[in-house]
């Protein structure tokens, strides 16, 4: 599609709604300034703030004899400006949810697996946290702490829990979300910037990233008033998005290819001088590899990247000078967009897009790419220090971490080496997991990751959902949702100066269920009893160090937090202050990758192709996507959510499917060489016809979930998992997850 036609049809795409499979008019809502219904004053008011999603807005939420009648956000709060997206509002649904998890619970039914019930029956808190107590015990006596895992979303006592027993192993989830993110900007800038200065930008080109479509309140409300003023805005990506349809230019690209087209765009704008010579000298080290880097980039022409994009060379060409010249300009990345853990080459991708940015004067300068004022909030182990920590008995860790030197610096990752390294029993033996806020279906296939758990001799899972964590355990352990619980938010994603947001109980904590924090607590009291003491030889509580934590580190009580909600330091933002006093440190941005060089990597992200690539058999590309509405699995359970958006497709265009006899939603089987699944068809022409995408967050088989169960398909299932060996022979430092990095084929079913 070019030139008008394109315009014509992403104008057609985002009025007429032909973009329903992904949200249209909530897109489009959100990008409009909302009003707040005015309460009703008889209603108390709470601030705490929003837990669905991880930017946490800050909300106000209205209780009537005990019950949540209503939530709205809060307007002192820098990140949400006031507004909540639908996700929020209806997070609300969640502490009534009928199908919650109420009472601790212990499985009856030895076998384990998908679709197999359990045969729980309720036990008291005394009971589960004994016997959670003593198998962990046991297992760590006869097999060592290695053999016990953290599959967990870290908090300071999740951490305190595995670091007294001595186990190294902690799983997270950051490997198919940030890993790529997280590795290179820490070892190119010092740290992974999270915040964008839009509203002041001209230029915002965009390599996936899609997070307005998100409706990510933060992101979307500054991107909007980018839009509002008049900012150019480039979207590169294989399928029409909602934001794309607010988009000035729709590039089409094969997916996994952006580091060529990047490559081209570094290519011109240093053949034709255009890059801000100033701001390179004084805050990068491209003059001390001045002549490295220009003979590394003089092959990557646009006519070569076009062979390999699909995208024209003169496209790329113009791209690559307006972006240069058409000041502020800057190129955004987030998490899973193609600089995240999607493809084989996607940690250049994100060196490479860090390069541009720098080239261009970006970082850390008005219009651009920012650092997070944040503030320092003394973790658990300062307020109350630990007895030194055991040494864990091996220092090889259960994933292969340990393997990847930069990765494991900033101890995030890897998970998708986990149900091989599990069933190879490498390097060791697993016997038991701890399993708390995160669910199998995150994983790539998470069939194969069922069959390794199974193997295991305890698992005990912290959720608020009977989620398929919860189908594997031997005991189930009910968390608190964010509506019931004590804690606090630092800003990131818009901390242009340093802001703190409360959590606090709403409501009474609903049936018998005890947050996740106290929870750790009573496992380590009776596990490892001396790392959960205060100095005075007494117990802490959660209670305690939240409060004590806030008073250390921004002088306020919890009570006076909680009255605001949102605690402020205003500054105003001065551009070049962090470059500044990292230069007077004897640091710069390193274009020239000085780390990656001294640790064996690429230190200029040279060409690497994708892993997985289009065959006879396997003719199509693999996208992923999420919709706006739902935050991965946790709200597909949601029915006022699900409402808004009941299921996943599979989204092919009409072309395609036509050629494979297909109309639109038919049934259809997508297939991998790691799986299939039986997904309605939806036919849309803003997506290549080299292409499928199966948005994530549905598929689940927990019958427990009485909304949830059944609907549409979990991408996860089309996703290999992968050894470590794999990883090391990619060259990849960052050990990211290649989620997009398979081709699939469709046909009717
Ligand atoms: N509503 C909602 N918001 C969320 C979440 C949620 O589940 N729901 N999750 C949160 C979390 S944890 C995350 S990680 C983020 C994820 O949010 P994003 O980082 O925005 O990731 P995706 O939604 O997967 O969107 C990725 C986009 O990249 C495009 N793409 C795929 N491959 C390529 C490629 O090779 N080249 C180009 N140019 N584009 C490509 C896809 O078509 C898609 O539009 O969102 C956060 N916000
Ligand atoms: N196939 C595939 N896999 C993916 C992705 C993908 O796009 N495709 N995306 C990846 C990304 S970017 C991310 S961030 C991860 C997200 O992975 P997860 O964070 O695991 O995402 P969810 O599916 O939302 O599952 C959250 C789990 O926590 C539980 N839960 C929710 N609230 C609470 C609470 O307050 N307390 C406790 N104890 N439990 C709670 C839910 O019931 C559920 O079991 O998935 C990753 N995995
Ligand atoms: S963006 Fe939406 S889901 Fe995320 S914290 Fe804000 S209101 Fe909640
Ligand atoms: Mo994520």
């Amino acid at each position: 599609m070019a030139g008008e036609s394109r315009r014509d049809f992403l104008k057609t795409a985002a009025t007429a709604g032909v973009v329903g499979f992904l949200g249209g008019e909530f897109f489009l809502n959100a990008l409009k300034p909302l009003e707040a219904r005015p309460p009703t004053p008889a209603l108390e008011k709470y601030y705490t703030s929003c837990g669905v999603c991880h930017s946490n807005c800050g909300i106000r939420v209205y209780v009537k004899d005990g019950v949540i009648r209503f939530l709205d956000g809060n307007p002192e709060d820098l990140h949400s400006g006031g507004k909540v997206c639908a996700k929020g509002v209806a997070g609300s649904y969640l502490p009534y949810a009928p199908d919650r998890l109420k009472y601790p619970l212990k499985r009856t039914n030895p076998e384990k697996g998908i679709e197999v019930d359990p045969g729980w029956v309720t036990i008291s808190w005394e009971e589960a946290l004994d016997t959670t107590a003593k198998r962990l015990g046991e297992i760590k006596e006869k097999y060592g702490p290695q053999s016990i895992i953290f599959i967990a979303h870290p908090t300071g006592f999740s951490e305190r829990l595995r670091k007294a027993l001595g186990s190294p192993n902690r799983i997270t989830h950051h490997d198919t979300c940030i890993i790529t993110h997280v590795v290179v900007e820490k070892f190119t800038i010092g740290t992974k910037l999270w915040m964008y200065d839009f509203p002041n930008s001209k230029y915002i080109l965009c390599f996936g990233w899609d997070q307005p479509s998100k409706g990510k309140v933060p992101l979307t409300r500054r991107f909007s008033e980018a839009k509002r003023r008049g900012a150019k805005i480039v979207v590169v990506n294989p399928l029409v998005t909602l934001m794309s349809s607010q988009a000035d230019e729709w590039i089409s690209i094969i997916p996994g290819t952006d580091l060529a087209f990047a490559l081209a765009m570094i290519n011109v704008i240093i053949s034709e001088d255009l890059y801000d010579k100033e701001y390179v000298r004084k805050y990068t080290n491209f003059e001390e590899h001045e002549e490295e880097i220009r003979n590394w980039v003089k092959d990557y022409t646009p006519e070569w990247a076009s062979t390999i994009t699909g995208v024209p060379a003169e496209t790329i060409r113009r791209i690559a000078k307006e972006f240069a010249t058409t000041k502020p300009s800057v190129i955004p990345m987030h998490k899973r967009d193609p600089p995240g853990p999607n493809y084989a080459n996607s940690w250049k991708l994100c060196h490479a897009i860090i390069i541009l940015n720098a080239l261009v004067g970006s970082i850390d300068n008005v219009g651009g790419w920012l650092f997070t004022k944040g503030v320092s909030i003394p973790s658990l182990d300062k307020v109350y220090p630990p007895p030194p920590y055991p040494k864990p008995p091996v220092s090889e860790d259960i994933c292969g971490r340990s393997r990847l030197p930069l990765l494991d610096k900033v101890k995030l990752g890897i998970f998708s080496t986990l149900a091989n390294n599990i069933l190879a029993k490498k390097p060791y033996e697993v016997k038991a997991a701890i399993i708390y806020k995160y669910n199998l279906l995150a994983f790539p296939n998470p069939k194969r990751l069922v069959e390794a758990l199974k193997q295991l001799e305890f698992i005990v899972t912290i959720d608020v959902l009977p989620s398929e964590s919860v189908q594997l355990a031997d005991i189930v352990l009910p968390d608190c949702t964010y509506l019931e619980r004590e804690g606090f938010s630092v800003r990131i994603y818009n901390g242009w100066y340093p802001q703190v947001s409360v959590f606090q109980p709403v409501i009474k904590t609903m049936y018998d269920c005890r947050s996740a924090d106290w929870i750790f607590c009573e496992l380590g009291k009776r596990l490892a009893p001396d790392y959960f003491k205060k100095p005075d030889g007494a117990f802490f509580t959660p209670s305690e160090y939240v409060r004590e934590a806030l008073v250390k580190g921004i002088g306020i009580t919890f009570e006076e937090l909680a009255q605001r909600g949102i605690w402020s330091k205003p500054e105003r933002f001065k551009p070049f202050a962090k470059l500044e006093s990292m230069v007077k440190a004897g640091k710069k941005i390193q274009i020239y990758g000085e780390t990656f060089k001294k640790y064996g990597y690429d230190p200029l992200p040279s060409w690497q192709p994708r892993r997985d690539n289009p065959s006879p058999e396997y003719p199509l590309y693999l996208l992923i996507t999420r919709p706006p509405v739902h935050r991965h699995g946790k709200t597909t359970d949601n029915p006022y959510l699900l409402e808004l958006y009941p299921e996943n497709v599979a989204v092919i265009h009409p072309e395609t499917a036509e050629k494979l006899g297909i109309k639109d939603l038919d049934l259809v089987w997508v297939e991998s060489r790691t799986g299939r699944v039986r997904v309605k068809a939806k036919l849309f022409e803003g997506i290549r016809k080299d292409c499928v995408c199966i948005p994530h967050g549905f598929g689940h088989w927990s019958r427990g979930l009485i909304y949830g169960y059944g609907r549409g398909v979990n991408d996860g299932d089309l996703i290999p998992d992968q050894t470590i060996e794999e990883i090391i022979d990619r060259g990849d430092p960052t050990g990211g997850a290649c989620m997009c990095d398979v081709c699939v084929k469709v046909y009717k079913g």
